[in-house]
């Protein structure tokens, strides 16, 4: 009882401010974001109550979002206080050329839910995970700051993903503005890392690279898709993880930014990344051929990472190269148990 009586109090002394026990809802859990954010919570905020939902491990928390009916009847079942909604159809340039309305249709009834659920029942404060990829491809200029995300069409090799991703951030936002919620919208770059998806073909290009060039060492030729000069902006999954935690639990972070870009500074070209992978897995990177016959996809999507570097200017992002080297281990480690 003393607990609703201390929210209470909280709430209206302090908005949302954190007390001492939460019930925090994740979706997507399962995904590679997921995975890290388990480890974190467990280290980090261990008197607080985690629920991890995932949609095919069939336990109690398996729930498929896409079905209304049963996202409403289990969130008013569960009673959490935030949410940090990871859960997406999401995947690599080929898998979204492939699949752009599917992927639009699962996500816009994914999100839909997900936020008739939160508002019904009254879960007030949560992280949604837009991507850079969601920006226009045309800007008006580079680096691209978080108001430029509506101000022309993205790409075309992700259009269903990223319209249904901006429907997201619109439905945030009236939320926010119509019952006085914080539903934070948080905007990375291309991610990478333990726990990814290394399929060959509808993942994205470090893991399907680290995959293939494993297949293929022995071979005189190695191909990679496209011609490799678009440019990229890379971040390590651990830290995304790390900064969507700290945001969560820290409204006078967040103050009055509905979204903010994750990224570090850090932006090179396919070609240059492709050929690190090669490095760190002692490849000769001459061997490297690239298939022009295949999409580039956007050639480029820098986006502004001021607002980031405000709240957290000390903030210490995993190296390229750190990055890279743990994410091919855990590949080699993992190779019979990983998604691909
Ligand atoms: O990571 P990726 O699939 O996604 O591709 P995007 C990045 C670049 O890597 C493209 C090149 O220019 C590809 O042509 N590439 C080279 C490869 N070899 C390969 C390979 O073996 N596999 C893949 N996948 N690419 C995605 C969006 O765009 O960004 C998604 O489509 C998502 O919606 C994601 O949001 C973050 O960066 O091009």
């Amino acid at each position: 009882m003393n607990i609703y009586i201390n929210f209470y109090i909280n709430f209206h002394l302090n908005k949302y401010r954190i007390i001492n026990y939460m019930r925090i809802v994740v979706t997507g859990a399962s995904g590679m974001v997921g995975n890290y954010l388990k480890k974190i919570a467990e280290k980090n905020y261990k008197s607080h109550d985690f629920i991890y939902l995932n949609r095919s491990k069939n336990n109690k928390y398996t729930l498929d979002l896409t079905n209304r009916k049963n996202v409403m009847d289990f969130f008013e079942k569960e009673n959490f206080d935030f949410i940090i909604h990871l859960a997406a159809n999401v995947g690599g340039l080929f898998k979204n050329l492939k699949n752009n309305t599917k992927i639009f249709s699962d996500n816009i009834k994914m999100n839909e839910n997900i936020l008739e659920a939160c508002h019904k029942n009254n879960i007030n404060r949560g992280i949604f995970c837009l991507s850079s990829c969601i920006f226009p491809h045309n800007p008006s200029k580079f680096p691209m700051t978080e108001q430029m995300i509506l101000e022309s069409e993205p790409h075309y090799s992700n259009r269903g993903y990223a319209y249904a991703k901006r429907m997201l951030y619109i439905q945030c936002q009236n939320y926010n503005k119509d019952f006085n919620k914080e539903y934070i919208c948080v905007a990375p770059v291309n991610m990478y890392g333990r726990y990814d998806n290394f399929n060959l073909e509808n993942g994205h290009f470090i893991p399907s690279i680290i995959h293939r060039f494993y297949n293929e060492k022995n071979n005189d030729k190695l191909i990679a898709y496209g011609t490799g000069k678009p440019l990229r902006q890379l971040l390590y999954a651990e830290d995304f993880s790390v900064i969507i935690c700290k945001l969560l639990f820290n409204s006078s972070l967040t103050n009055n930014n509905d979204l903010i870009n994750i990224s570090n500074s850090n932006e090179f070209s396919i070609k240059y990344y492709i050929e690190k992978i090669a490095e760190i897995m002692n490849i000769d990177k001459s061997k490297i051929i690239w298939d022009t016959t295949k999409s580039d996809g956007c050639l480029r999507k820098t986006v502004d990472n001021s607002i980031l570097k405000k709240i957290f200017p000390n903030y210490q992002f995993t190296s390229l190269e750190n990055g890279l080297k743990i994410t091919y281990e855990w590949f080699i480690e993992n190779y019979n148990s990983c998604r691909k």
